[in-house]
């Protein structure tokens, strides 16, 4: 088994879910830091395009979303199980209200505190379909404070009669529901907000108790050359039932559908209802496959 490579940076919130499941899990792994914003020359070779963090590699294979990273993991690492009492499709059904927390906690970090190095804001802009106003996003400020304690609210209540968000054991969910709630806690100027949600603070100190797996660095010319290497692991595998008629050898095109909209192109390899595979090939890097979740992602033949 290919060892695990996760491409993050440590502020990055999506990349807290995936460093907190792989503490879950208790696993060794090696962390690669990614430029906050781009250029980031190194993780592109790999996945041709997809500039989001966190991406997770084994070996020649770029695993894109948390969506998929989570289920991949828990494939390999079936123990302890992300989707304890057959709680996978409720954990995913959760994902549509976690991208609402993650925004509204974003924006309120942002709007409260300098946490947003030079050229963050113009980085971002250019992910949002239309831009993104700083006018508007001050008007905003206020009325997302008070939508995000609603939420908060709604969390710290439903945890009051649970340990974890689906039960006794933790699952996936608690990891998509942390993560947008811990750059309130890292933040001074926000971290009096948590304060009226005693059961919401004691699960994420459960959820920190975990820790995040034991960590060894390597730098990201390090972990091409670990793809250059390797050959990929993906088989071609077609998807009977595929509604557009998809099948391995076509040439598509994969992209997310809001934001951060870069495509990226390659052969299809395999396809499932839930996660597609198309082979590439980087000058630095060699053959790669990259592998995307099918919901939130659109593909098309090119
Ligand atoms: N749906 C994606 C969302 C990931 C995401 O939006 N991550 C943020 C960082 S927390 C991001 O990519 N920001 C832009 C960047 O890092 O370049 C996932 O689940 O992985």
């Amino acid at each position: 088994m290919s060892d695990i490579i996760l491409h993050h940076y440590w502020e990055s919130p999506y990349a807290e879910k995936v460093r907190r499941i792989l503490g879950f899990k208790r696993l060794a792994w090696r962390s690669v830091i990614i430029p906050m914003i781009m250029p980031k020359p190194d993780l592109t070779a790999l996945t041709g395009g997809y500039r989001k963090t966190p991406v997770l590699q084994l070996g020649a294979d770029i695993y894109c979303d948390t969506d998929l990273i989570a289920r991949t993991i828990d494939r390999l690492h079936p123990e302890p199980s992300l989707f304890p009492d057959a709680g996978a499709p409720l954990s995913y059904m959760l994902g549509a209200w976690q991208g609402e927390l993650f925004w509204l906690a974003v924006r309120t970090v942002g709007a409260s505190a300098p946490v947003f190095p030079p050229g963050f804001v113009e980085d971002r802009a250019t992910m949002i379909e239309g831009g993104l106003s700083i006018e508007r996003a001050i008007r905003d400020a206020p009325a997302q404070r008070e939508q995000l304690r609603a939420k908060l609210d709604l969390l710290d209540t439903h945890l009051r009669e649970r340990q974890f968000v689906l039960g006794a054991r933790p699952s996936l969910a608690d990891f998509s529901l942390f993560h947008p709630v811990w750059p309130i806690k890292m933040v001074p100027q926000t971290t009096a907000m948590l304060e009226p949600f005693a059961h919401l603070r004691a699960w994420m100190e459960r959820i920190e108790a975990l820790g995040r797996g034991e960590i060894t660095e390597i730098d990201g010319k390090e972990a091409v050359e670990v793809a250059r290497k390797a050959t990929p692991r993906t088989e071609k595998r077609a998807d009977p039932a595929e509604p557009n008629g998809l099948t391995p050898g076509d040439h598509v095109e994969v992209v997310h559908d809001s934001f951060g909209r870069d495509p990226v192109t390659g052969e299809l390899v395999a396809s499932s209802v839930h996660e597609i595979a198309i082979r590439r090939r980087d000058e630095r890097a060699g053959d790669v496959v990259v592998h995307f979740p099918r919901e939130h992602y659109m593909v098309r033949r090119v």
